[in-house]
């Protein structure tokens, strides 16, 4: 029986009832997988994970396209509360491949014995908020409800996979593919004309490795983007020992920094310097690769004229490197300032656009019309394709959690809530929805951060929460809707501090999906300074939540913890 499935009285059937436990935790990504293990082994209740994959891994379960690799450095991608887990895995390149980190996850998970309370295979089709019972009732498509006091989304922020609406597109009669949902099995591109449309990060990635098999590909650009090359290489015997040796001062680098990173963000500012001497730092940075290149200077995504130096040494670069001055021109046509989009790091990227079986059709001059039985249709010609790969990102940051069909209190519905756009008090609660948690909700610095970072200080933030909870009997906690005010008036007021906001088309906005609100969702004021507000609140009793005892069965019966 699945839920919505009819019974034979002609009533809708009934979910049955799967019991009830202290939490339910939705997705065994990085976050549920850790949620669970403090939940269960350090705290003692009862804890569940529903898991729509047959596996742990969550965006990496998904994300499986060619080339996908992570741009944090290896080293720095990695749960950092255990060290005899850091000391026992070893990462083999700079940054990881996908399949590396779906491996690590699972001697994670294997190690701390997660899988036997993770139920894989099942989709939450609905949460609602039982305000009598003073529980959630979680729906599965397994035909069950399963209830719990605490509900726990650990979603992901890039985990609903954005399939463009382009008019015709279900009547090519080829295969197409969104990157986020790859097929296990993979994908054979020999002798295959393949369009991809879409160059952010995941394209970006995907180019080179589609090339190297494809017949021919086709790159359908909109928006021109910075790259920086990654300069991945495997890791020397002498780094891993290193990395071993000094956990606890890579755990204080990434705690200190503004993003997570096992790196800080220089002092100096860009003016700081001549021209000659920047020249020769971004050159130095552009050798070493990566995330690094954003940290040489402090001011970057904060001053428009700082921020164009980086931008005009990076698109030279982009004309050094292709040889046809067309293609190089299109390349380089990028419309908003450095990092203002999340900055992608590549391997081959620009070089493959050398290969003869690479062409790039832009799609500012010549916008697609349509799909059609046998390609792309643009305003100037059709094209025509074996495979079409979809490299067209997320509905991020409140995408995912949006269809998990969650009611709060009085059957308002988090999509109702949200209708504006997300209202979250710190990332982590929205007034309305008592004793559900978001691990790296729109509100939080998630996808501004080293994303393991920014999770496990989440996760163990709801943990001691609920620590408190239960130890004080406390039924309730959910913030009030002064403090969701203040919050989002702080996170706005930050993101306008910087350039970030500047790039009108970023998904930190909302705005690749037709019909979102705008608003800029990821909390920019840095991961340290998140912490330490985190920090402040919990010390001053939950300073902005509301926690209540059932006892006197009111609001009213506020209890400071
Ligand atoms: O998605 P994106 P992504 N017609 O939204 C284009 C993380 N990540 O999957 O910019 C034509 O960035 C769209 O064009 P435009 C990372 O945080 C990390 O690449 O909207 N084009 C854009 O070019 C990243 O930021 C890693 O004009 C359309 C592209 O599709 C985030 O995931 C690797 C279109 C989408 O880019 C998302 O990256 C991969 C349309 N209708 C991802 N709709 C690493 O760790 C969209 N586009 C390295």
């Amino acid at each position: 029986m699945t839920a919505g499935s009819t019974a034979p009285n002609g009533q809708p059937a009934k979910a049955r009832d799967a019991g009830t436990l202290d939490a339910v935790i939705i997705g065994a990504g990085f976050s549920g997988m850790y949620q669970l293990h403090l939940l269960r082994d350090r705290l003692g209740l009862k804890a569940r994970v529903i898991e729509r994959g047959d596996g742990v891994g969550g965006t990496w379960y998904w994300n499986r396209y060619p080339g996908a690799r992570c741009d944090s450095e290896s080293h720095s991608y990695s749960y950092y509360f255990s060290d005899e887990l850091l000391k026992e895995w070893e990462w083999s390149e700079r940054y990881p491949q996908q399949p590396e980190i779906v491996r690590y996850l699972n001697f994670v998970a294997d190690k701390l014995d997660l899988k036997r309370d993770i139920q894989f295979e099942t989709t939450v089709t609905a949460a609602r908020y039982d305000e009598a019972a003073n529980l959630w009732r979680v729906e599965t498509d397994a035909g069950e409800t399963v209830s719990a006091k605490y509900l726990i989304t650990a979603v992901g922020c890039l985990s609903s996979a954005n399939v463009p609406d382009i008019p015709g597109r279900d009547t090519f009669k080829g295969d197409w593919y969104h990157t986020g949902q790859w097929p296990h099995e993979g994908v054979d591109f020999t002798g295959k004309r393949v369009g991809q449309i879409g160059t952010g990060s995941t394209g970006i990635q995907a180019v080179p490795v589609i090339a190297e098999t494809a017949e021919h590909l086709m790159v359908f650009q909109r928006t021109a983007n910075y790259s920086i090359p990654a300069n991945n290489h495997p890791l020397s015997a002498e780094f891993k020992k290193w990395a071993r040796e000094n956990i606890d001062e890579i755990r204080r680098t990434m705690h200190s920094s503004t993003n997570g990173h096992p790196f800080l963000i220089e002092d100096r500012k860009v003016f700081d310097v001549s021209a000659e001497e920047r020249r020769k730092i971004y050159e130095k940075a552009w050798e070493i690769g990566g995330l690094r290149f954003r940290a040489v200077f402090q001011d970057i995504l904060f001053d428009k004229a700082a921020n164009d130096t980086a931008a005009d040494f990076l698109k030279s670069k982009i004309g050094e490197i292709v040889k046809d001055p067309q293609k190089a021109r299109d390349l380089a046509a990028i419309d908003h300032p450095f990092a203002t989009k999340r900055p992608p790091i590549d391997t081959g990227y620009f070089e493959a656009f050398n290969r003869d079986n690479v062409s790039l059709v832009n799609l500012r001059e010549t916008p697609i019309v349509e799909i059609t039985e046998t390609g792309i249709r643009t305003t100037e010609r059709d094209y025509e394709l074996d495979i079409i790969v979809f490299a067209t990102g997320f509905d991020a940051m409140t995408g995912s959690l949006l269809k998990l069909g969650i009611v709060g209190r009085d059957g308002v519905s988090l999509n109702k809530a949200w209708e504006a756009g997300p209202r979250t008090y710190l990332g982590i609660q929205t007034a309305g929805f008592p004793n559900m948690f978001t691990i790296t909700g729109p509100g939080s610095p998630s996808v501004l951060c080293n994303m393991p970072v920014a999770i496990e200080q989440h996760v163990e933030w709801v943990t001691d929460c609920i620590d408190r909870m239960e130890k004080q009997g406390i039924d309730r906690i959910e913030p009030t809707e002064e403090a969701v005010a203040g919050w989002v008036d702080h996170v706005n007021e930050v993101a306008n501090a910087t350039l970030l906001p500047q790039a009108g088309h970023s998904w930190y906005l909302g705005a690749n999906v037709p019909g979102k609100p705008r608003v800029f969702m990821p909390y920019a004021g840095g991961m340290n300074r998140f912490r330490e507000i985190c920090d402040d609140v919990a010390a001053k009793g939950y300073e902005g939540f509301v926690l209540t005892r059932d006892r006197a069965d009111s609001r009213a019966d506020a209890v400071s913890a």
